[in-house]
């Protein structure tokens, strides 16, 4: 009984984590594009971006790393962060907890114009 009980509980936690990150999924696309381009989110939620090119690319905000200062930009408060190079496939996370505008990048198509918005109210 308790056990049965235990265990619906975690299905219903565990379906609804997965049904919050959808919610806020961006694709690497072929096209060197994050698809959708800006996503507005809350305080405190997590942006799921997956890998669905065959390219290679990152998520990546941090100015220090930017070509052009326009690509990266974050609230004072926040601390940079850098998925690393993503395969084909891949996924990064990141749970934003400083509220304001984050510009990021694609190291690798910087110059392609593949950049990417997230504002966090
Ligand atoms: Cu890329």
């Amino acid at each position: 009984m308790l056990l049965a009980f235990t265990f619906a509980l975690m299905v219903s936690l565990l379906a609804g984590a997965s049904a919050r990150a959808a919610d806020f999924t961006v694709m690497l696309t072929d096209r060197l594009t994050f698809a959708p381009r800006t996503v507005t989110i809350h305080t405190g939620d997590e942006v799921v971006w997956k890998n669905t090119s065959s390219a290679v690319h990152t998520v990546t905000c941090d100015p220090r790393l930017a070509a052009s200062p326009n690509d990266a930009s974050l609230p004072p408060a926040a601390k940079p962060f850098n998925s690393g190079f993503l395969r084909s496939g891949a996924v990064y996370r990141h749970r934003f907890t400083v509220p304001g505008t984050y510009h990021y990048f694609c190291l690798l198509h910087e110059s392609s114009g593949m950049t990417g918005t997230v504002v966090v109210k």
